[in-house]
Formats: structure tokens, sequence, C-alpha cells
């Protein structure tokens, strides 16, 4: 995109007017930015407009990308970046007396999604646009996002994020693309002259889709594609049909929140609402443009693909043989071919937990056209695969089972392709958790291991680090990041180190300018910054750091004058509002800094921070200033993990578990430039084979650990003798669930060997410069060029 600096002035004096009928003078940073976002979409309109066109008139296949969740972060410098308008802006404005880092701020940070799942959907959209693939989004256009969190005493305490308050400059509603979804009343199939049966619907409750469109700016390559957010509404007829308030409501209620939970299955009515209506409304909408430029539906799987991403979505499945058959006239046999070519899924998790089962009861009376059809693959299911592997087996895997509909099997049979995120995780589902469904279709499952955008983790998060990468080898990394890897080059170049640590000493600076204005706390730029931030759970084991933070905190009361490398331990993390343990370690967390940051004998040497309100923008202040990545999940139950990429592309070094796609990480960067630790799934599987884990054998074996242990109850950490207890009981009355207390010695034995190492800068960030180098391989776009080989199978531009 050309636009010359006077030329933006004046387009942007012009939109100041025509908006706010004032001068700039009179306007506030917000005002600004909704005026610059309307200029930006301006400038991108054309784009925008002619991609969808270029789609059509090539006929090019459209992947569809259903997530329940989408966390894009603030799309102001996302896409400045990828229109090539950042300087243009940047000095425009400071022409006109602004300053671009003021107005990004006014940006409200769309909280549609709790946490990697949902940033991951968001990175893979920046991808697809950026390989010029036809990609779109479609998901909720949640009303309130995910919670604001405060701490209250050390408590958190959630707000209700009204996000929408100012509006959205970057959506567009689209009242004329809007469609009908039905809920509950009765159905049954009415024999047709023709010799079909046809469905005939009663007393359902009809709730209005409008979609709302954002547009997703391509890299430097003039794509726009479309995601595509639904809002639920009363139905046009509303004003002469009585719906009572009753009824007003739960329409309103369907797209009003996001649910808070991560890794997590909510299991309530509302939820299957939300999800029965946005795929509802997607499939619909899909299949209205496909029947407005084909004549009937045979080439339908030529020119779409669907992707389930995580289980939530799956009754695109149900809900795309219902269109089908119902309205277009399919055979079963034509529609089942048809969706199984089109759908694919990805799983997440093999977390039990997570993975979504529904009470026949609750699903049929809810979904009565979608159940008859869910008990129709059910029973044909049963009746093809009986006779090849058995009742025992079949059983097991069938969609209906012990009065559930069981969404993940449901995923697996109506897609031709299942994917886990981390080779490690894709393993753990052939073998347990989708163990029965790889036997039946082994030819499905494959790996996509997860990627990141280093668009907006290292161009946009960390602009010091990008210049200095460009002045090395060349700005090309920033369309390809395989190319990262030539860095390797400058391992030895003390003049290359040096700049790396002065980039990282210039974002210390900025976040601990963050926290001193967030948290009125100090804290020292040369200390270790050693950064835990995701979800709060205890598979995660943010109570292990808590342990190495104790630990520190008593070597220091021991031994006071003997040396200490300055540490600072920085956490973000939400906690479900319903996850009572989760909870019960924030506190833990925030009583144990309230400890430490205010012992004098402690001083500057060791602070704890723990900033509120984790999410994307936090992020990209927290993760540029990492030395070290906490990656400490008890192996197997992080099914990949993304913060560990983007701390990796930011030069911090992984204190990691085998678990997820650490193991790829530490095999990419080298081990020796991490820090591994830790029981091994092989060990972790054989304690649950053998049944024989005894958390207390490590506790008593361990002073140390004991004195830890035992400090959550013995006082020595004020206000938490609720929640102390809770934690102790946890780990030695209910044997550990996580095997923290197995993993303590490991874990804390690297964690002295980063004391040490931090101590030589220039080995240090040889290191980080090897993760940096080696970050390349996790970029979104490889990862999404990989889907679009082997999954959808549509055309895109190549990196090389
Ligand atoms: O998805 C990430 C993974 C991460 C996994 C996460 C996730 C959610 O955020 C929500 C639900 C779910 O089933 C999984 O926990 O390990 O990196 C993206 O794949």
């Amino acid at each position: 995109m050309t636009v010359t600096c006077a030329q933006f002035k004046r387009d942007f004096l012009a939109e100041i007017k025509t908006l706010y009928a004032t001068t700039l003078n009179d306007t506030s940073p917000l005002d600004q930015l909704i005026a610059l976002g309307h200029l930006v979409r301006r400038y991108d309109g054309p784009n925008w407009a002619k991609t969808a066109r270029a789609y059509q008139t090539q006929h090019r296949k459209q992947v569809y990308y259903f997530s329940i969740e989408f966390l894009p972060g603030r799309l102001l410098m996302a896409n400045l970046l990828n229109l090539n308008l950042v300087t243009t802006v940047r000095h425009g404005l400071k022409e006109l007396g602004l300053d671009l880092d003021q107005i990004r701020q006014a940006e409200p940070d769309p909280a549609l999604g709790n946490g990697g799942l949902g940033r991951l959907a968001a990175c893979y959209l920046d991808a697809m646009a950026s390989l010029d693939i036809a990609g779109n989004g479609n998901g909720i256009r949640y009303r309130y996002g995910l919670f604001k969190q405060l701490f209250i005493n050390g408590y958190q305490v959630e707000m209700p994020d009204d996000w929408l308050r100012n509006g959205n400059v970057w959506e567009t509603r689209r009242e004329n693309k809007s469609c009908i979804v039905r809920f509950g009343g009765h159905v049954w199939l009415q024999p047709q002259a023709n010799g079909t049966l046809k469905p005939q619907y009663r007393d359902t409750d009809d709730v209005l889709a409008v979609p709302y469109d954002v547009g997703i700016v391509g890299y430097h390559n003039s794509v726009t594609n479309t995601l595509r957010l639904w809002s639920a509404e009363l139905p046009p007829n509303a004003d002469h049909t009585y719906y009572s308030q009753a009824q007003r409501d739960q329409i309103d209620d369907i797209t009003k929140v996001l649910y808070p939970d991560d890794s997590n299955s909510a299991g309530q009515a509302l939820r299957l609402r939300q999800e029965y209506f946005f795929t509802s409304a997607g499939v619909q909408s899909i299949v209205r443009h496909f029947c407005a430029h084909h004549h009937g539906m045979r080439t339908f799987a030529k020119q779409v693909a669907i992707h389930i991403n995580d289980t939530h979505p799956t009754l695109v499945i149900p809900e795309l043989m219902r269109l089908l058959m119902d309205e277009h006239h399919c055979s079963w046999d034509l529609a089942w071919a048809l969706t199984r070519q089109v759908m694919s899924y990805t799983n997440h998790t093999i977390l039990q937990e997570a993975l979504e089962t529904w009470p026949v009861a609750l699903f049929q009376g809810l979904l009565p056209r979608i159940y008859q059809i869910v008990a129709e693959i059910d029973r044909r299911y049963r009746a093809q695969k009986t006779p090849v592997f058995g009742a025992a087996l079949v059983d097991q895997t069938a969609p209906l089972g012990n009065g559930q509909v069981r969404m993940a099997y449901l995923a697996v049979i109506g897609s031709h392709s299942v994917n886990g995120v981390a080779p490690l995780h894709t393993e753990l589902l052939k073998k347990d958790v989708l163990h029965g469904l790889y036997q039946v279709y082994p030819e499905r499952f494959n790996n996509k291991t997860n990627g990141i955008t280093l668009r907006r983790w290292v161009q946009l998060a960390n602009p010091p680090l990008a210049r200095t990468l460009d002045a090395r080898i060349g700005n090309l990394w920033r369309r390809n990041p395989r190319l990262l890897k030539t860095l390797l080059a400058y391992q030895y170049d003390q003049g290359f180190l040096t700049e790396l640590s002065q980039v990282k000493l210039a974002n210390k600076q900025a976040l601990a300018a963050l926290v001193a204005q967030r948290l009125g706390l100090q804290i020292r730029t040369d200390a270790i910054y050693d950064v835990q931030v995701k979800r709060l759970h205890a598979y995660k084991r943010q109570l292990l750091h808590v342990f190495e933070i104790l630990r520190e905190y008593f070597q220091i009361k021991d031994q006071p004058t003997a040396p200490f490398v300055p540490r600072v331990h920085i956490f973000g993390a939400k906690a479900a509002p319903s996850y009572h343990y989760a909870k019960a370690i924030i506190k833990l967390i925030n009583a144990v800094a309230n400890l430490v940051n205010h012992d004098p004998v402690v001083g500057s040497r060791l602070k704890v921070v723990f900033i509120p309100n984790y999410g994307v923008s936090l992020a990209e202040v927290i993760i540029p200033a990492a030395d070290v990545s906490e990656q400490i999940s008890t192996a197997s139950k992080e099914a990949s993990g993304t913060s560990n990429m983007k701390l990796m592309a930011n030069g911090a070094l992984a204190l990691a578990t085998y678990d997820g796609a650490n193991v790829d990480i530490i095999q990419a960067a080298g081990a020796k430039n991490e820090y591994p630790f830790g029981l091994t799934v092989a060990e972790v599987y054989r304690y649950y084979q053998r049944g024989d884990y005894r958390a207390r054998d490590f506790y008593r074996g361990n002073p140390e650990l004991k004195r830890i242990v035992d400090s959550l109850v013995d006082g020595t950490i004020p206000g938490i003798s609720t929640e102390g207890r809770e934690i102790y009981d946890s780990l030695l009355r209910y044997n550990d669930e996580f095997f923290v207390l197995a993993d303590y010695a490991s874990y804390v034995a690297q964690q002295r060997q980063i004391s040490q190492d931090y101590q030589d800068q220039t080995a240090w960030q040889r290191r980080a410069l090897a993760n940096i180098a080696a970050s390349g391989a996790f970029g979104a776009d490889l990862a999404v060029a990989r889907y679009a080989d082997d999954i959808w199978q549509v055309p895109h531009d190549r990196l090389d």
C-alpha cells in the first residue's frame, strides 16, 4: 500500500473533521484511534473487495476455520504492519503533534478467547491471509469477552469486559447476510409426493444470526480475508409476534458472554446453544454462498473445506448433513460422502474433562433434527463397523454411548483428517485418548505442530530485536521465518551478542516501567526475568514455580550475606471463575509476593510480580523482556503450548518438561541451549499403570522440599490459612495428582544452573541466539502451509 506522508495527514484530518465535526485539538486518543481505524479501512477497502472477487472468479477452494474462540489482539498495529504503513503513519501523526504509541493504547483488546486455542486461531487467520489462502474465520461476536481480572487482597475478582462500549471500528455488520437458527420444538418427517421425507417443524425457538465481518489483512500482499463473527438477535418477525421478556433474554444470552473455561468443558445448555448457533449460521452461509455460484451440490467438496478447531464446533457435521439432505435434496450417502470430504478436525487436549459430551436428553430437546441425524450416524457406524471390529470396540467409540453425545468421537467419524498439535500429543491421541477410533481409522490421524506469527510476536512486540536482526541477516526473515537460522553465523560475534543483551535490557526497562506504574513496585533490570504466562491450571504447575521462589527466599533468609543472583519472577494468569483450586494458587502467589517483596533482608535481590489481567496486550510487553521461559506442565498434559514458541523467538531460554511442543523446541534449539527437566511421559504413565506414586516419599526424603511444603500451613506465609491447607492437602492427602513433588528436585537443579549460567552474559546470549535462530521452524505460516497441503488441499504462496 503506498500513501505519502502528506496524503496521510490530509486524509486523517479530513476523517477527524467528518467524524467529529471538530479540530484535532479537541479529540481524545480514542477519537483519534477510531478515525485512524476508519482511514486504515478505507485504504484497505479495495483489497478486501478485490480479494473476495478474485476468489469467486478464480473458483478458489475456500477454507472455513470454525472456532468458538478467536483472540486476535489489538488490530491497529497489525493492520498497519501488514499494509506496510507503520512508518508513514508514525511520521504523519508526529508531524500533527500526535504519538502513534499513545493512540494504539486506546484500542480495546478483543478478548474473544481464553488462551492458547483462541490465539492459535488468530495466528492462523493471519497466516492464511499472508499465504494468499482463501481462508475465512467463523466464530461468535461475544458482547462481553473474557472477564477483566483484578486482585483484591490477593484474590482474583472478575469484572465484565465491556469491549464494545465504544463500538468496534474494524467490524462491518452485514444484516443482509443474516440467517435463522432454530432451537427446540418438535420435528417429524413428512412423506412427500415424490416418495422422499421432509422434516416439518413446530413450536421452534427461532433466532436471527447476524454476521459482523472483520477484515484480516495479509502481509504485504494486497490480500484481505474475512473473519465472520455471529451475533444473536430477535428474528425479523419480532415486530408482530409476541416475545416474552424471558424469550428475549434467552436469545440475547446466546452471544452475551464467552465461557471463561480453558481446556475444560463447561457442560451447560447455554454452551450447547452457542455451539449450534455459530455452527449452524456459519454452515448456512457457506452453503448459500456456494449455491449462489454453482448448480447442484456435487462439486461442493472441491470448493469447500471446513475446519473444526477443537471439539466445540463439531455440530458443523450434522448441520451440513441436515442442509444437504433437507434443503438440497441430497441422499444420505451423497451427503455423508461430501461431509466427510469437507470436514477436518484438530484436537487440542488429552484432558478428559475437556472432551465434550452432552446428555442425550438435553441435546435432543434443544436440537431435535440434529439429534435424529446424529442417531442415524451412530446407527450406520455401528452397523458398518461391528462386523469388522467387534461390538466392544464399536460400542466404545460410537457417537452415542452412556446416555451421552460424544462430540470428539463424532468429529473423528465425520471428518477425513484428525490431527494433534505436537508430535507427542498426536501419539497420545493415537495410543490413549482416541485409541479406539485410531484402530478404526488409522489413515485419518496426522500431526500438525502449532505455530505462531512472528509478525505480531517479534516484528510488532519487539521492534528493537527485529531491527537488530535486519542489520545482520537482512529483512527477508520477515517473510520467511526459516531464514532466522542464518543467525547462527553470528554465534561467536561478540558485537552481536552485546547488541542482543542491549535489546533485552531495553525490553526489561519497558516492562519494569509498566510494573512500576501498575503495581507501584520497583524491579531491577539486571536481574533474571523468570516468566510464566499462561492460564492458571493445576497441570501447568504454577505451584512448582512458587516452590522455587520459596526456596530462593529461604536461601536468602538463611544466608543473607551469601552471593545471590538477582531474580524477578513474573506471572500472568487468569483462573476460570469456578476453578476453586486455581484461585487458591493465585492467592498463594500474591501472598508469597507480599511476603518476599516487603522483606528488607531480601531487598531488591528477589521480587515476585503477578501482573493482573494477562492477555494479548500484556503478553506483548512481558514476552520480549523474558530471560527464562517456564514451561513446566506435567509431561503429557500440555497438548502443545504456544507461549513457549513466542518466548523462544524473543530469546528466552526454556526451563521445560518434555511435554507438548517443548520436546520439539528442545530438539530444534539443542538441549544445551535450554533447561529440560522432570518426569517423561513414559515415567508418568508408568506411575499410572503401577499406581505406585507416593508423594509423601518425596516430601519425607527431601528436607528442603519438606520445609517449603510445610510453609504452606505453618504460618510462614501470612494470609493463606485456608488456601495453604487446601494446597498442602492436594499434595499429601490426595497424593499430588500432577507430580509436583516428584519433579521438584530436577526442577530446582536446573534453576540453580540458570543462576550460575546467567552470570556469563556472552554464553547466555549465545544460547538466546540459538533459540531465536531455531524459532523460525515454529512460524505460523509454515504450520498453515502444512494444513493447506495435507488437509485442506488448497494452493498457497511458497515461502522460499
Ligand atoms: O490449545 C493450545 C495448546 C494448549 C492447549 C490449548 C487449549 C485451549 O486453550 C482450550 C481448549 C483446549 O482443548 C486446548 O491447552 O496446549 O497449545 C493450542 O493448540
